[in-house]
């Protein structure tokens, strides 16, 4: 694959939907062919999945319901969005990834890893570069509630946020030559983005 595949990570409100359409718009005023993609909700049926998912009225009852769906939705997306793309040579830029789910259904809620890892053989493909912003999720929240009506996620105890957090930082820590960390605490977005600029690679 020829593209470049950069993701974007972080805790509820920490940025990652404003940053990464900065960078697309970045990338494009270079003249690059960019795919800005999220997850869950990058393809059609993802869109369906991820207002089940994230509908506070969805009630789950075994534990890897939730981990099934999340994959579901990714599988469809790396197929029909990512990998297509990434063979055309072009930029894909996803707001949250695999990351995402390490963080959230292994630290948060505690999935067996192994599940995980082996339902990652389905997708077969990393990341090229991801950024991590950073915030306390007590700020990150706090942003997030600003904006109104809190999803199934963002209605989880602080301790469940904390988790998932302390997950990522171990993630970025055992995987450094790709993820990046940035410490986004009381920065303007403008900040943001110049710290991002300066360490990402194109
Ligand atoms: N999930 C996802 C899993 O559990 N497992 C998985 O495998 C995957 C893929 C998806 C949910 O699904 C979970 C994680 C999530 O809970 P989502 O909407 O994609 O939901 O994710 P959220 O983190 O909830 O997205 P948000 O939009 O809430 O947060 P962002 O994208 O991090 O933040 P952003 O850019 O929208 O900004 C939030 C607010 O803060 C302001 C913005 O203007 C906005 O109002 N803001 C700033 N304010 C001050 N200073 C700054 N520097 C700011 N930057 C942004």
């Amino acid at each position: 694959m020829s593209g470049k595949f950069i993701t974007f990570e972080g805790v509820e409100g920490s940025g990652k939907t404003t940053q990464i359409a900065l960078l697309a718009d970045y990338f494009k005023s270079l003249g690059h062919d960019v795919v800005l993609t999220k997850e869950p909700g990058g393809t059609k049926i993802g869109a369906k999945l991820r207002a089940l998912i994230l509908d506070p009225e969805t009630k789950l009852s075994a534990q890897n319901t939730e981990v099934l769906l999340f994959y579901a939705d990714r599988l469809e997306h790396v197929e029909t969005v990512i990998k297509p793309a990434l063979a055309a040579g072009e930029i894909v830029l996803c707001d949250r990834y695999i990351d995402s789910t390490t963080a959230y259904q292994i630290g948060g809620r505690g999935v067996n890893p192994d599940i995980i890892n082996t339902l990652n053989t389905l997708i077969n493909l990393m990341p090229t570069q991801t950024i991590l912003l950073d915030i306390s999720p007590t700020e990150g929240l706090t942003r997030a509630k600003s904006r109104g009506q809190l999803d199934r996620f963002e209605q989880e105890a602080i301790e469940f946020h904390e988790r998932l957090r302390t997950q990522y930082l171990k993630t970025a820590a055992e995987n450094p030559d790709r993820i990046t960390v940035i410490s986004v605490s009381g920065k303007s977005i403008e900040a943001v983005f110049e710290d991002i600029l300066k360490i990402i690679s194109i």
